[in-house]
């Protein structure tokens, strides 16, 4: 039998908001032990190193938008990456905020398309990141990926998206700050999202296995992507935008170890870490955990870590 490849791709996007750090990401999550927790669960790992974004004119700041070039050099970059990268293995892309979802998405939805399957995503965040570029009142684009990818109007100057996800195969888990114009904009359409409140009414489990037996039935590919704020900042730390009331660790593993037990995982995007805000590195453990989660590793299999 031959091994799974798995493919870990260093995104250091850290265009998408003003308070930089993000761009440290990659190299948190191969400090705290990623290659290596995989490597243990038997895949074979091939670490791309870092990227850097398409070449592009240099961002002024005078615009409402942050940093919309070098977000759209990104997005370019990483729409390729992502094509070429899902016909080898599974993609693990370790950001970088999460403006790296505008290309990583993207570009898995153009493989899904070329290989006649569905894309299904999973958008675990606090919050939607349904904005476009026009209705986005920070100007910060990590707030616009979920529009971006469902071919939202409002995004003069990025890549056409060739291949939308359709809303009925979202499913976006942990809402707890959402925008008015991006819940106008949602409300309108069928992504299904699930806010803390009905975490806390229905659990997690019976949430996430809903979801997963769409994407099975319509024999989907599954793209998952973990913001870190998700989590409570209890929990994790490590991210700018921290919003109070956040999933546990233990929803977190639940939702990556059904995942895992689906085998529909074929891609994943970790996000919104950064290293210069954390304590002792423990948020990118956590999300070195989660990910090992979504990979095969039961909680009970967790090494005890070493003091020093
Ligand atoms: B994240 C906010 N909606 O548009 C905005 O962390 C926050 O990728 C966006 O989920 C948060 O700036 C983006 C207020
Ligand atoms: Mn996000
Ligand atoms: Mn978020
Ligand atoms: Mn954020």
């Amino acid at each position: 039998m031959t091994r799974k490849t798995v493919i870990l791709i260093g995104a250091p996007v850290d265009s998408g908001k003003r308070r930089p750090g993000c761009l440290m990401g990659p190299d948190a999550y191969r400090t705290a032990g990623l290659p290596g927790a995989l490597r243990d669960l038997g895949y074979k790992v091939e670490d791309m190193g870092n990227l850097t974004p398409a070449s592009h004119q240099p961002d002024t700041n005078d615009g409402k938008l942050f940093a919309p070039n070098e977000t759209i050099a990104w997005t370019h970059r990483l729409t390729r990456t992502a094509e070429m990268a899902m016909q080898r293995g599974l993609p693990i892309f370790m950001g970088g905020d999460h403006s790296l979802s505008l290309g990583t998405v993207a570009g898995v939805a153009n493989h899904a398309a070329s290989v006649g399957r569905p894309l299904f995503v999973l958008w675990l965040d606090a919050h939607s990141d349904f904005h476009t570029a026009e209705t986005t009142d920070s100007g910060n684009l990590h707030g616009t990926p979920l529009g971006y990818v469902t071919g939202r109007e409002g995004f003069g100057g990025f890549p056409k998206v060739q291949n939308r996800v359709p809303h009925a195969n979202i499913c976006i888990m942990g809402l707890r700050s959402v925008d008015p114009a991006e819940r106008a904009a949602l409300e309108e359409t069928d992504i299904r999202y699930h806010d803390m409140r009905e975490i806390d009414e229905n659990g997690v489990g019976r949430l996430v296995s809903a979801f997963l037996k769409d994407v099975e039935a319509a024999n989907g590919l599954l793209h998952v992507s973990l913001d870190v704020d998700f989590l409570d900042p209890m929990a994790a730390p490590a991210v700018v935008t921290t919003v109070p009331g956040g999933a546990t660790i233990r929803e977190g593993h639940l939702i990556m170890e059904m995942v895992s037990d689906s085998g529909l995982m074929t891609s994943l995007d970790l996000v919104e870490l950064n290293p210069f805000l954390d304590e002792r590195g423990r948020t990118a453990q956590v999300m070195v955990d989660l990910a090992a989660s979504g990979l095969g590793r039961r909680v009970f299999d967790r090494p005890t870590r070493a003091a020093n």
